[in-house]
């Protein structure tokens, strides 16, 4: 039987076939599913957060990384919900209107999936409208949103407007990144949550959640 400590090399090399073979392996060997998540899959994601953070990985082994830890969470999740494990709260996630910069809001997804938060992602170039129908139609509880030009953030505020006007600004966290935001600009806004990386964004929204 595979070892679930062997996924967290997996992840952190961005192999997505190992990660494959374990991750079925392992819930063979019916090794509960909380466990693997937490203590292997999660810590690996942390650990290739303080890598690009300390400037050891760069983009393209986030991106393999984070595709590898999506292939062995897609066999998983499906068991940490028969097993009832609760998930750690509902994000709608997106790029706002106009902008098709997604490489970042995918690791932001891919993040707080793997820091067990049930994650819909509505893709790029989301009008505020399609944010609003969202979270209420999947009822969700944060909302994130992405933005790389300055020319967009502004959209920001716009969405934060539309939540208000349809009356569910109060039951929804709004949080926000990308390389031009900050947290002024998060103040300034009221968004009420703000992280420059996909790590400390799931640090955020779990504090949200709390
Ligand atoms: C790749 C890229 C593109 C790709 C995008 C491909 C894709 N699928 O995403 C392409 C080629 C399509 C592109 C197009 C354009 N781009 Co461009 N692009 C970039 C580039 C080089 C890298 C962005 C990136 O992926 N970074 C890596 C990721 C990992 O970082 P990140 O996105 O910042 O995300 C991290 C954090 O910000 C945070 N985060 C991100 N989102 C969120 C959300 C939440 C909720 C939270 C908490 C955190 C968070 O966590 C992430 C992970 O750590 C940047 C330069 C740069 N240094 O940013 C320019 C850049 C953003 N682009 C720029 C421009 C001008 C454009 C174009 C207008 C160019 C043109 N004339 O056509 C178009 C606009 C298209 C459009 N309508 O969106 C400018 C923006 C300038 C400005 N101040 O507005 C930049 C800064 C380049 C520059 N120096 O001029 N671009």
């Amino acid at each position: 039987m595979s070892d679930p400590a062997e996924l967290y090399d997996a992840i952190l090399t961005g192999n997505a076939k190992k990660a494959e073979e374990i991750a079925k392996a392992v819930l063979e060997a019916k090794v509960d599913p909380s466990e693997i998540v937490q203590k292997h899959m999660i810590p690996a994601m942390d650990e290739v957060g303080k890598r690009f953070e300390s400037n050891e990985y760069f983009v393209p082994e986030l991106l393999i990384a984070a595709r590898a830890m999506k292939t062995a969470l897609e066999l998983i999740t499906p068991h940490l919900v028969a097993a009832g494990v609760e998930p750690a709260g509902r994000v709608v996630i997106g790029t706002v209107q106009g902008d098709l910069h997604d490489i970042g809001k995918n690791l932001v997804a891919s993040m707080l999936e793997g820091g067990g938060f049930q994650v819909v992602d509505l893709g790029v170039d989301v009008p505020p409208e399609k944010f609003v129908e969202a979270v209420r139609e999947k009822g969700g509880t944060i909302l994130a949103l992405s933005a790389l030009l300055t020319t967009t953030m502004t959209m920001m505020k716009t969405v934060i407007e539309a939540l208000q006007k349809a009356g569910i600004r109060d039951a929804t966290k709004v949080i926000i990144g990308g390389a031009p935001i900050t947290q002024q600009y998060a103040d300034e806004i009221g968004a009420d949550g703000y992280s420059d990386n996909a790590s400390a964004a799931v640090a955020v929204a779990r504090e949200l959640t709390s």
